[in-house]
């Protein structure tokens, strides 16, 4: 069964508050500036009136019994099953009842508890902070910009605490790139073998590093020669590496990493370490297999995505967004 009829008012949105995977539960957002509206947009679903502050077990649009709770005069939240096809029929309950979609919810109707509009903001971030660095940083925002205002801000690079950067492995096949995404994961991912052309595409984790989270993207051996789909995998690989925030070039005692010019987003990490020497010039010297240099590697990466300096700078950080 779905609602019927439009809502009385289109001020009236609703948002998904969990993460898009199925979980036991999901928050479904509906929110308006004005109160109103809101208890209309209740009523049109079925759902008993809401004082602020009740949490209740409540009939969601005919769909499902679960929480229903109401923050604020201006915020609801709707909490069904989260198993996706019981997701999928109140939303279609909602948007048939004339509510639309938003973006984002406004960070003061979010957090209604917070002090003022920095400290909205920075609880709505923490939420979805993928980087353990962010935490204190955050927690800190509210009291600089109580004290500094509007002045000069922080570097922008720290919003890579927020949503991760794009770490690319390249080089020739068989010198250990997938060993090692594996050691700096810390458990197997990628498949390693000791036969060029392993991995065949390009295979994508999460990974931290030393508190700051990023995308680790271990790509497919490149070789001159290649046909078929190798060549059309080391060619996907090339166009990823374009985007990356940094590019590890790997190689190692006997394969140097591509000519490609050092530049401030790419460093030379020899592998297989134990073997010997590389004949070419390396920044890093790394053994997946003993761990030698691992952690320097760590680090290394850390900073060149977030600069020491720009974590320590003690100004105010503009880490939200304007609402769209
Ligand atoms: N001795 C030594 N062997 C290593 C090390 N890292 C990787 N190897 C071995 O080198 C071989 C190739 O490793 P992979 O990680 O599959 O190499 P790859 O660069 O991902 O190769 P492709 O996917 O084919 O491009 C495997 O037999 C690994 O066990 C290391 O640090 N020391
Ligand atoms: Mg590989």
């Amino acid at each position: 069964m779905t609602a019927p009829g439009p809502s009385p008012s289109g001020d009236v949105r609703w948002r998904i508050a969990t993460p898009p995977r199925a979980a036991a539960i999901a928050i479904v957002e509906l929110f308006s500036t004005d109160p109103a509206a809101l208890d209309a947009a209740l009523a049109t679903l079925g759902v008993a009136p809401l004082q602020p502050g009740d949490v209740q077990l409540r009939n969601l649009g005919g769909v499902d019994r679960g929480l229903a709770c109401r923050w604020s005069p201006r915020l609801v939240h709707l909490m069904p099953h989260g198993g996706s096809a019981v997701v999928r029929r109140l939303l279609e309950a909602i948007t048939s009842a004339g509510i639309a979609q938003a973006g984002r919810t406004p960070s003061a109707d979010a957090y209604p508890e917070a002090a003022d509009e920095i400290e909205a903001h920075m609880l709505a971030t923490l939420a979805r902070a993928q980087s353990p660095l962010a935490v204190d940083l955050l927690l800190d925002q509210p009291r600089r910009w109580r004290r500094q205002g509007d002045g000069q801000a922080a570097p922008s690079v720290l919003g890579r605490l927020i949503d991760p950067p794009l770490v690319v492995v390249r080089g020739p096949p068989n010198v250990g790139k997938s060993t090692l995404v594996n050691a700096l994961v810390g458990r197997a991912v990628s498949i390693v073998a000791d036969q060029p052309g392993t991995t065949r595409d390009h295979v994508g984790v999460t990974a931290e590093l030393a508190g700051l989270v990023v995308r680790l993207l271990d790509l497919p051996g490149e070789r001159a020669g290649a046909t078929g789909v190798e060549a059309e995998a080391i060619d996907l690989a090339a166009d990823l590496a374009q985007h990356a925030d940094l590019t590890l070039l790997c190689g190692d005692h006997t394969h140097p990493p591509f000519a490609d010019r050092p530049h401030a987003r790419s460093l030379r990490v020899a592998l297989k370490a134990d073997l010997g020497r590389p004949d070419w010039t390396a920044e890093l010297h790394v053994s997946s297999a003993t761990g030698a240099g691992l952690s320097t590697l760590v680090q290394t990466m850390r900073d060149r995505l977030i600069p020491p300096e720009a974590l320590a700078d003690p100004r105010p950080w503009r880490f939200w967004t304007p609402p769209d």
